[in-house]
């Protein structure tokens, strides 16, 4: 480990660190301190490229500072950077059918395990004419509780249907699916504003933070994609730099996306990237600056300091940022995904949630626990490891693609 409080800023940190991870990839395979295993998201969203030992040269690579959409290699490009009006579709495997339906479809095929639990069971109790009575409230309220919606957001759902029912409103099982799915709509409405970079002249700062593993560092990588998709030029902070890999992860798929990676060696001080980093996107105009995080550090650091300090060096370049602090958390920890978003909270001041991996996860519903028990929108989801596979968040989307019915 090197001096975590030197303050090394290589004057050309891409060229002379590129050279260096060239090198060190070249010695090193199998021995690393810190890391005796690769990293496992090289299997994901950094590994849709070719293999590294056949990386584009250096000097395909796109400086920032061309304001327009990030050049990639030709053999890399997609469709989505093309200069034509209309954005074109990801090239992937899922992206031949048209949009609307293909990612409804694949929402749907990715939260078939939460569909299994939720929807199934749901339907199955929802059917026909099965009359409407205690019992079948009481098992409606069991499903949506196993479906990890919480108690809060299960009680104001069940409240909401047994008035409609006092009401005389619902007249049979068919008519309280309906209501059901509208109240279900209705309680994520409020937490689904989406994302805006607004129109300011310095770069929309946005910084990741979440527990290890949940999917910060792939999420950025999507929404580096999302953003290029939208003609903006986009650079990245490694600020995760308690894994020398993390850092790599980060620098090769940047170098492969044309997307500008501000780094430094392994142990530096991760406030002293965001440093460089922020005045590296001031000066080169970018539009999107996305901080990557550690989501822990070495025994004697405490993490949510260490992001206090990361905070307080963003506001020292610019006073408004960081304009949005957002979590990541894992569709698969269900309820405890709470607990995560308080304590960041606490450090950073949140301003936005992104739920990933909702994809195999038998816990969908806890999106809704998450939009009941806190005041921030959730700004997309992740359904799986590609880069087409963050989405804003909608509502009726995950609604739909949770009760799986087609009306
Ligand atoms: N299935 C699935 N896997 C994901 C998703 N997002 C991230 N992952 C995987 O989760 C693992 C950890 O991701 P990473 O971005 O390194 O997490 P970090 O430690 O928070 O930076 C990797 O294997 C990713 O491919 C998702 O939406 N769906
Ligand atoms: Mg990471």
């Amino acid at each position: 480990m090197s001096d975590p409080t030197s303050n090394q800023a290589p004057v050309d940190p891409f060229a002379a660190d590129i050279a260096a991870f060239k090198a060190k990839q070249a010695e090193q395979q199998p021995s690393k301190q810190d890391e005796p295993k690769p990293e496992p998201q090289s299997q994901s969203l950094f590994e849709q490229k070719q293999p590294l030992d056949q990386k584009p040269p250096l000097e395909q690579k796109q400086p920032v500072d061309a304001k327009a959409t990030p050049q990639l290699p030709p053999s890399e490009k997609t469709d989505l950077t093309d200069q034509s009006p209309e954005p074109q579709p990801p090239r992937d495997q899922l992206s031949q059918a048209p949009k609307e339906s293909s990612w409804l479809e694949r929402m749907k095929l990715g939260l078939s395990r939460s569909r299994g639990q939720m929807g199934e069971g749901l339907m199955t109790l929802l059917v026909g004419g099965r009359e409407i009575d205690d019992e079948l409230f009481e098992e409606i309220e069991d499903q949506l509780i196993m479906a990890d919606l919480g108690v809060a957001a299960t009680t104001q759902v069940m409240d909401a249907l047994t008035q409609q029912v006092d009401r005389g409103d619902l007249i049979d099982a068919r008519a309280l699916r309906k209501a059901l799915k509208s109240e279900l709509i209705k309680l994520l409405e409020g937490s689904s504003t989406p994302l805006e970079l607004g129109d300011q002249a310095a770069p929309f700062v946005i910084l990741v933070v979440g527990v290890n593993g949940v999917g910060k560092t792939t999420t950025i990588g999507k929404l580096a994609t999302y953003f290029g998709e939208q003609g903006k030029s986009v650079m990245l902070a490694a600020g995760d730099t308690f894994r020398a890999a993390a850092t790599e992860q980060l620098v090769i798929w940047g170098e492969r996306n044309g997307i500008p990676v501000v780094h430094q060696t392994e142990g530096a001080d991760s406030a002293s990237v965001v440093f460089d980093a922020m005045n590296r996107a001031k000066s080169k105009k970018a539009d999107v600056l996305i901080i990557d995080t550690a989501g822990r550090l070495h025994n004697k650091s405490n993490l949510m300091e260490e992001l206090k300090k990361v905070t307080r060096v963003i506001q020292k370049a610019d006073p408004t940022a960081p304009h949005e602090s957002l979590i990541v958390v894992d569709a698969g920890t269900g309820l405890n995904a709470i607990q995560q978003i308080k304590t960041f909270d606490e450090a950073v001041g949140l301003s936005g949630v992104v739920v990933t991996k909702l994809d195999g996860t038998a816990k969908g519903g806890m999106v809704f626990h998450v939009a009941k028990t806190t005041d921030l929108p959730i700004r997309f989801i992740g359904v799986g490891e590609k880069a087409a596979d963050l989405r804003p968040f909608e509502p009726a989307d995950l609604v739909e693609a949770l009760l799986d019915s087609d009306d």
